[in-house]
């Protein structure tokens, strides 16, 4: 019976998942509607990574790489100009390298009404 429960316990712990950053807020919030487009987008990370990719995907509108400028180091917020594409919902996929060097990837999405 300890045997099962030591098991069931690694199994909703897979190794290293705690050593990972996460976002722990973007703005816009994931699944928000705003009024109007948001002049810049942020990205706040739980621990330091290196951003190596930001796509903005609009509506019909195949998707548009995003400048980092010069925050291309290690670092837990992160601010990055949006263009504006107008009404509509916006897909931001983000990847990035984690400071054990393991690739990090997600996304969020908002909607201007
Ligand atoms: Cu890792």
């Amino acid at each position: 019976m300890k045997k099962i429960v030591t098991l069931a316990l690694m199994a909703t712990l897979p190794s290293g998942v705690l050593a990972h950053s996460k976002v722990e807020e973007t703005t816009p919030a994931d699944g928000s509607t705003v009024a109007a487009v948001p002049a810049e987008i942020g990205l706040n990370f739980s621990k330091d990574i290196r951003l190596t990719r930001i796509e903005m995907a609009h509506e019909e509108h195949s998707a548009v790489r995003l400048d980092l400028g010069d925050q291309t180091s290690f670092d837990q917020e992160f601010t990055i100009p949006l263009p504006s594409n107008g009404t509509g919902t916006y897909v931001i996929e983000w990847r990035g390298l984690g400071e054990d060097g393991h690739a990090m990837q997600g996304e969020f999405s908002f909607t201007v009404e």
